[in-house]
């Protein structure tokens, strides 16, 4: 169960579609393939894409943050060891999707090793989530219609949408149009990225009332402190902490000073170890909880989905699983299929997947 190698890869696959949002855009998922090796033959695999809007990180910074430190820092430990593991890592700030990477592929490795899914080592509540799709920036038609074809190619009946342009009407025209469109059993929420300020969101939020939204998230920047806090205090749904509150500690802050009342898991910055104890958190403060997509391939949503099954709690709500979809191709054997508007777990070992090598050679960028 020894550690003795840890594999950083990057890769570059087109996006059919775009996804545009107000803190950037993404046309090319340019990620990180990390794959951990034991001395027992088993090799673990997770993804790190790089958010620099969000979180300040390259595709050639996670590279080098892992090969130079934190691979040393891994080798040597066993599977077990996560904690150590876990307390090595953070001797560095920030670097959320490298180090989280790291982690799920241990987790991965692990479960290879001893016979079990991921999910089933994390908790076991459930072996499938419903989807959520998160629509980006585009005309109020163009929305709808993607919208349309998710419900009907893949059963998904619940939506995320892009919102934080000006004027706010632009997006509440979308919003209007989405709920027009789709009838009243969809479930639509709008996410800002921080666009808007506090008292534009709460215009925007004013317009849509009569649209039924299940939550809101990340409007304004949590930045601007007592604005935000303001804008939450008049809400009537639940204002979701996403990139604002990625730790425990994070958490806890923007819960306990009243500027978010909800909170996003996004495994793609916080692995399975910490996503663990964000959950515990929110579970212990009451907090609803919805499985965020850092704009992930098919590997992060199977780490989205195994993390997100094994609870209660975050596998009551719709998770943000389906952007894959967006993308032209992908690295597994066997593509993940949303049905019914459900993704389920993958049945084999640990995450269950594995790399397709034709794949990741034409895709990987270092030969
Ligand atoms: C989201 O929920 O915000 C867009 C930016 C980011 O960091 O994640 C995505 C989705
Ligand atoms: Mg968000």
């Amino acid at each position: 169960m020894k550690i003795t190698r840890v594999e950083a890869i990057p890769f570059a696959i087109p996006y059919r579609k775009p996804l545009k949002f107000a803190s950037g855009e993404v046309h090319v998922a340019e990620h990180v393939l990390v794959r951990v090796h034991t001395d027992d033959g088993i090799t673990g695999v997770a993804e790190a894409p790089p958010r620099p809007f969000t979180y300040g990180e390259t595709q050639a910074g996670i590279i080098a943050v892992i090969e130079k430190i934190f691979a040393p820092q891994v080798t040597g430990l066993t599977l077990l060891e996560r904690e150590t593991m876990a307390s090595r890592l953070a001797r560095t700030v920030g670097n959320p999707a490298a180090k989280a990477a790291i982690d799920m592929a241990v987790w991965d490795a692990l479960g290879r090793t001893l016979d079990v899914q991921v999910t089933e080592l994390l908790g076991g509540y459930t072996d499938r989530m419903r989807v959520s799709h998160m629509l980006g920036f585009d005309e109020p038609s163009a929305m709808v219609a993607e919208a349309q074809r998710m419900r009907d190619e893949h059963g998904i009946t619940t939506f995320k949408v892009k919102v934080g342009r000006r004027p706010v009407s632009l997006d509440t025209a979308v919003v209007r149009a989405l709920r027009e469109g789709m009838g009243d059993d969809v479930e639509l929420y709008v996410d800002g990225n921080r666009g808007w300020t506090a008292s534009e969101s709460a215009v925007a939020m004013k317009e849509m009332a009569d649209l039924g939204l299940l939550f809101a998230e990340e409007l304004c920047p949590a930045d601007d402190v007592l604005g935000r806090r303001w804008l939450v205090s008049q809400l009537d749904v639940p204002f979701i902490a996403d990139e604002s509150a990625v730790t425990p500690a994070d958490v806890t802050r923007e819960i306990l000073a009243g500027s978010a009342t909800a909170i996003s898991i996004k495994t793609a910055r916080t692995g399975f170890t910490h996503s663990q104890r964000v959950h515990h958190l929110a579970e212990g403060l009451g907090l609803e909880v919805v499985m965020g997509n850092q704009i992930d391939g098919q590997i992060g949503s199977v780490c989205t989905v195994a993390f997100g099954a094994s609870y209660a709690l975050t596998s009551r709500r719709a998770g943000e699983l389906s952007n894959f979809l967006d993308m032209s191709d992908d690295l597994l054997t066997e593509p993940l299929e949303i049905h019914d508007g459900e993704l389920h777990i993958r049945p084999g070992a640990g995450l269950g997947i594995e790399i397709d090598p034709a794949k990741l050679d034409r895709y990987r960028q270092d030969r």
